[in-house]
């Protein structure tokens, strides 16, 4: 699966902060891949527990890392432009924003949830502004560019599919699928409306708005980060938002970007993800304590974290239904060629099978697939098997490295 999460959201809001905090490296981590990519495009990771404790063997990660018993898993986000109303008319930096959209798999919307940041990012009274506006002005502004992209071609792409007398998604496809959109996204949004694709001419122009929603929301899933979560009145906008029917998490970007740079000199032991810190430093300005005890009160005791490594998990775990998947060349060992133990932990999306797997490791393992086996059952299986959570497979293929 591609892997890149996008932080939307208008100016002021926190994207940057948390990009900062989200791709900042905040202990000594052998080979971990972390780096920006581009300015605004940097290595983050998904954190889960790691197969080694499970199986009580010492591990030698390779393409992530473990951390006392925790995988962390490589994955990219880009930070987007500030959204403005309008952006679907090239507002602003509308067209470099949808740019930057487009590419996301997935989406985290950063809102203040303390309201107090107005439509254009100006700094306004706590509790003035009403977040759900927030997500509200990107589902419209999205859905609105999405719509202009596709009416462009409407009329040519019914015709077309009439005469072929075909169903219209496979003509759709080749239009969007530079967005990021998919025949399966076409799907479900048909699905989701009810509406027959082989008779698309007798779509209302309002059908034809409520699949372009549907789409929008299959091809970009997103959750709500209520950023900014230490201030008043977080709880209650937290509240509402999660009325209006959002997937929220409280978060708090400053926090979790103070934590990581304390934990990278040597003040405090943290994990990123972990529901508490350590201080370890002997002495503390009195700055650094009182900042580590605004950081547990309002927002540890409060939240239970930053949230900043929830968010990212749940775009990837919960959002694009990934799970992770251990390859290793002997089972039994389980290490690979080089014996390396539990060398790599793949995110693969629910419902991969043994064979697709191979397949994202090298197409050799797959054209010669002959059968995989389960290291933790030595069961061998087929290559129709639907891949588990946390499964460490071996692939016996008739091609492939000998
Ligand atoms: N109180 C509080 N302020 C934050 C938080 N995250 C970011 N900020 C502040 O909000 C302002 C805007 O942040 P920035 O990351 O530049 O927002 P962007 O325009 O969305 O990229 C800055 O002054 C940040 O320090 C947070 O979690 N809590
Ligand atoms: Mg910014």
């Amino acid at each position: 699966m591609t892997r890149l999460v996008g932080l939307v959201g208008k100016a002021n809001v926190g994207k940057s902060t948390f990009f900062a905090a989200a791709t900042m490296k905040s202990v000594e981590i052998a080979g971990f891949p972390f780096t920006t990519i581009k300015a605004n495009r940097g290595v983050a990771y998904v954190s889960a527990k790691c197969v080694c404790q499970e199986l009580g063997v010492k591990d030698q990660p390779v393409n992530s890392a473990c951390i006392d018993g925790v995988r962390l898993i490589p994955v990219e986000v880009v930070d987007c432009p500030g959204l403005i109303r309008g952006a679907h008319q090239g507002k602003g930096l509308g067209n470099q924003f949808l740019d930057e959209v487009r590419r996301a798999d997935a989406l985290i919307i950063l809102c203040d949830a303390a309201g107090a940041t107005d439509e254009n990012g100006q700094p306004v009274a706590s509790g003035t502004f009403d977040p759900v506006d927030d997500v509200q002005m990107f589902e419209s502004e999205f859905t609105l560019w999405l719509l202009g992209i596709i009416k462009k071609d409407w009329d040519k792409i019914v015709r077309t599919a009439e005469a072929a007398r075909e169903e219209v998604g496979k003509y759709l496809e080749e239009k969007v699928t530079g967005l990021g959109i998919n025949r399966m996204h076409i799907s479900i949004a048909i699905e989701k409306t009810g509406l027959d694709p082989y008779k698309v001419r007798s779509w209302s122009s309002e059908d034809l708005n409520r699949f372009v929603s549907e789409l929008k929301k299959a091809s970009k899933p997103f959750i709500v980060a209520a950023n900014k979560a230490d201030k008043e009145p977080a709880e209650d906008n937290i509240k509402r938002l999660r009325e209006f029917g959002y997937n929220v998490v409280p978060t708090c970007a400053e926090a979790e970007l103070a934590l990581r740079k304390a934990a990278a000199s040597g003040i405090i032991k943290y994990t990123p993800g972990d529901a508490d810190f350590e201080v370890i430093a002997t002495t503390l300005s009195e700055t650094q304590r009182k900042a580590l005890e605004f950081i547990r009160g309002k927002v540890f005791k409060r939240w239970g974290g930053t949230g900043v490594q929830k968010a990212i998990n749940a775009a990837f775990y919960q959002l694009l239904d990934a799970i992770n998947v251990y390859p290793v060349e002997d089972a039994e060992k389980l290490t690979d060629h080089w014996g390396r133990v539990l060398p790599d932990c793949y995110l693969v999306p629910k419902g991969t099978t043994a064979k697709q797997f191979a397949g994202l490791i090298h197409s050799d393992l797959a054209e010669g697939f002959i059968y995989a086996i389960d290291a933790k059952t030595k069961r061998k299986l087929g290559e129709d098997y639907v891949l588990k959570n946390n499964d460490v497979i071996q692939i016996v293929s008739a091609k492939g490295r000998k």
